[in-house]
Order: C-alpha cells, then sequence, then structure tokens
C-alpha cells in the first residue's frame, strides 16, 4: 500500500470543491452581460433575431457549410431534421451514444434500431448498421461520439446504396475536422449541440448545419410553428426556436473557442501524460487525421488488468471529489425506455456492452488546469496501487449509485 492515503480508504479528499465533468466554460462574463443589455434595449428577445442571426452566420462559417439552423437545443434539431427528411419507420441509431440521439427518433413516432460501435474509438460500425437494417429502415442517425468522426465515408456509401438519409448527430463535434474538413457538411444534415456543458455553450442551444437549401427551409418553418411568414403556415411545426438571450452566450463562447480549445487540449495532454503506461487503462485519442476540439477525456478501464474495475475507480475518485461520468453507461438497448422494446435489437451489441462497463469521463474545460488533471492522474495511479486495500474497503458496499448518491447530497444521479 501506498504512503498517500486516498479518501476512500480514510484519507482527506484531494480536492476541496468537487471537480464537475461539463462544467460550463465562462469564458467573458462582462461581454455577455453587454450583448444581453443590447437584447433589452431593442426589445427583440426571441423569434428569429438578430443576435441569432450572427449566432448562426458565425456557426455556418466555422462549419464551412451553407445553411445552419439555430434551435433551441440539439435534441429538438435531431427531431426537426428527422422529421424534414421524410424519415419514417425504422431508423438505426448506435446504442453507445446519449439517449438524446435514439429519444429523437422514437418521439417522432419510429422506431430506433440499435446498432454496434467499433472499439477502437466508440463510432458507429457500419457494418453492424447493415446487419440491423431491414425494408422499413429510412435513415442512419451516427453519433460523432467524444468529437471522434465517424466513418462518415462507410455510412454514406451504405446510405446511398440503400437509399436512406443520414444525419450526424455532431452534439461533441462542433470545431472538429477531419482531413481539413470541418464536421458540418457529412451527410444530409449534422446537428451540433451548444448546451451548457458543450466546450462552446449558449446555456441551452443546437444548430442544424445543411449544405441543402430546400431542407434549411423547412427546418426554418418547423422550428417556428410552419410560419412561412405573417399568417401563413405552410406546415406543421413546433416551437425550436433559439432565444436571443442564448445566442448572445453562444456568440461570447465562440469568441473564446480557441482559448477553450486551448485549454482542453493542455489539460488532455496532461492526463495523457499522467496516465501514461498504466497497462490496462487507454485513454480515447483524436486520429491522425483529425482535429480535436479535446471536450472529452474519456478513458476505458480494463478490470483483469487494473486490479478494480471502472465502478470502484469511479467511487474512489468521487470520495476525493472528482465528480467523474459512466458515460453512457448502459447503452440505449438496456435503458428501462427501451428494454421493453426487444425489436429495437436485431444485431450483436457486444462492444457496447463492453465498453458501457469500462468507460470513465473525466473533467476537463476551463475550470480544470493541467496541474489538477495530473493530480487527477496521479490519484488514479495510486488507486490501481492501492486496489486491494480499496477492494476491501468497498466490499461490504458494491453499489456505486449508492455511494455516488451520498457524495452527491443524495440527488442519485
Ligand atoms: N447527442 C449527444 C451525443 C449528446 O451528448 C447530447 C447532450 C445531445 C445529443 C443532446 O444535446 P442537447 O439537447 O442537450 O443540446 C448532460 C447534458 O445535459 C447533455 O446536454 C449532454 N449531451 C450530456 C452528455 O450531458 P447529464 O444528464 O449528464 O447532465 P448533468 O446535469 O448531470 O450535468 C453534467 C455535468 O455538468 C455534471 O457533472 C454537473 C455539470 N454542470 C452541469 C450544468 C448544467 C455544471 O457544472 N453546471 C451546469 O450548469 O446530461
Amino acid at each position: 500500500m501506498s504512503e498517500q492515503r486516498l479518501a476512500i480508504l480514510g484519507g482527506e479528499p484531494a480536492f476541496d470543491a468537487p471537480l464537475h465533468v461539463g462544467c460550463p466554460n465562462v469564458l467573458d462574463p462582462e461581454r455577455v452581460v453587454e450583448r444581453i443589455r443590447g437584447i433589452l434595449d431593442r426589445r427583440w428577445l426571441t423569434n428569429d433575431g438578430p443576435v441569432v442571426r450572427e449566432f448562426e452566420e458565425e456557426v455556418r462559417r466555422l462549419a464551412d457549410v451553407r445553411h445552419c439552423v439555430a434551435v433551441c437545443n440539439a435534441t429538438v434539431g435531431l427531431e426537426l431534421v428527422i422529421d424534414a427528411l421524410g424519415m419514417r419507420d425504422e431508423v438505426v441509431v448506435p446504442s453507445f451514444t446519449f439517449v438524446a440521439t435514439a429519444h429523437a427518433v422514437a418521439r417522432q413516432g419510429m422506431a430506433p434500431i440499435f446498432a454496434d460501435v467499433c472499439e477502437a474509438r466508440h463510432l458507429l460500425d457500419p457494418g453492424s448498421v447493415e446487419e440491423a437494417l431491414s425494408d422499413r429502415t429510412t435513415g442512419i442517425v451516427a453519433t460523432h461520439l467524444w468529437g471522434g468522426v465517424c466513418d462518415v465515408d462507410g455510412l454514406a456509401a451504405l446510405a446511398r446504396r440503400r437509399g436512406l438519409r443520414l444525419v450526424f448527430d455532431a452534439a461533441h463535434a462542433f470545431g472538429v475536422r477531419r482531413a481539413g474538413v470541418p464536421v458540418g457538411g457529412f451527410g444530409d444534415a449534422e446537428v451540433f449541440s451548444f448546451h451548457a456543458t458543450k466546450f462552446v455553450n449558449s446555456f441551452e442551444g443546437g444548430a442544424v448545419v445543411t449544405n441543402d437549401g430546400a431542407l434549411a427551409e423547412r427546418l426554418r418553418r418547423a422550428r417556428n410553428f410552419g410560419f412561412a411568414g405573417y399568417d401563413a403556415v405552410e406546415a406543421i411545426g413546433g416551437n425550436g426556436k433559439m432565444t436571443e438571450v442564448c445566442a448572445a452566450m453562444g456568440l461570447s463562447s465562440l469568441e473564446g473557442l480557441d482559448v477553450i480549445v486551448g485549454a482542453n487540449r493542455r489539460n488532455f495532454e496532461a492526463y495523457r501524460e499522467g496516465l501514461g503506461g498504466i497497462p490496462g487503462l487507454r485513454l480515447i485519442e483524436p486520429a491522425a487525421d483529425e482535429v480535436g476540439n479535446y471536450q472529452h477525456v474519456i478513458i476505458e478501464v480494463n478490470e483483469e488488468a487494473c486490479g478494480i474495475g471502472r465502478n470502484l475507480l469511479a467511487r474512489t475518485l468521487w470520495a476525493e471529489n472528482i465528480r467523474v461520468r459512466r458515460y453512457f453507461y448502459p447503452g440505449c438497448h438496456r435503458m428501462a425506455a427501451y428494454v421493453e422494446r426487444p425489436a429495437s435489437v436485431r444485431t450483436s451489441l457486444a462492444r457496447t456492452e463492453r465498453i458501457a462497463s469500462r468507460v470513465l469521463a473525466f473533467p476537463t474545460g476551463l475550470s480544470v488546469t493541467p496541474e489538477s488533471a495530473r493530480r487527477v492522474a496521479a490519484l488514479v495511479r495510486l488507486a490501481f496501487l492501492d486496489a486491494q486495500a480499496i477492494r476491501e474497503a468497498a466490499a461490504d458496499e458494491d453499489d456505486w449509485t449508492r455511494a455516488h448518491a451520498r457524495a452527491n447530497g443524495g440527488a442519485g444521479r
């Protein structure tokens, strides 16, 4: 056993205040307030206002696409585009993704059919998609998980061959490039999230980007009750609009994009250095031809090699006030909302299940310094050295969720 005492073994927590995954990046509050004052002075608060338009133009430019339609959040963006593209009946999605990808399909009255991901970077496997297809399949929604770019060519070829629509859930991938091409123009459309927890945030918000002008027009109407002008309702629509205040936050956040990516990158490198060479532990890295946004620090823990598994490592770190997350456990197909729909699974999801039992997301962003990232990495190393003592200390209670809930003041999340 090592000299420093981990909190789970009775020592003091390493951090006084919690270190969160997804703590919002707020770079220049004064600039946000200044923009909000302008909005209040203009008395134009929502409904396609000038700040939203400026935000759309900036996102469009950065994603290098022809059209950007800002929406109130990415989930609604996915719902709108799935409907606007005429997807029906069955849509193939990865099981290993944030559940919003599947919900966006299900809430449009379609069946999400789950496909497996590849081991290397947890991205949708076109071979598995092919196995999940039926003659009722009308589309694919693939996630650029952790900001890694999907096999866009493989999926596009499959979609073309089978006459399917193809949308990318790019909630994690704003600002990412593959072979010099920014995420944004792949498939029929891509959907970004600017939720508070994303590296660029608009409090709540999202955007659908596309090179298809007719689709963009349908989306603009669909996000505003189907209005094509005063009194002219030409389609059934909902309310998916982004507010001016959200766009103000989004624009201010975009102004700090390089600073935020730089901070994320330094943290990532500190984690990489600190976690390097630990047998059984793998850090997910951008591919050689990708420029990442580094907003996710994701590790896989192989229990056999590490001595303790992912859940016990998570408990150990929570005791240190490091609020790592088990994103996206247990895989959508195992969630209560979908487990009752066995027809949604028609191909092996073995890789999803293995990965979902091993993955842990670490804190990064402006609230984390490389020094704290190094400290977190050192605690991970220590946890593996103290594996036996931790296993013994935790033997009386192996339910991570309960320990998690206690540390979270009973919130149980
Ligand atoms: N597709 C993918 C692949 C996604 O990851 C997401 C969203 C979507 C689609 C849908 O995008 P949106 O419709 O949201 O635009 C959070 C976010 O709510 C969600 O947006 C995000 N993915 C997902 C990965 O994370 P939870 O349930 O984990 O949130 P919560 O409340 O536990 O917060 C996450 C962490 O952030 C906590 O450690 C606390 C911290 N936090 C959070 C907020 C909101 C703060 O420190 N301050 C804050 O203001 O879902």
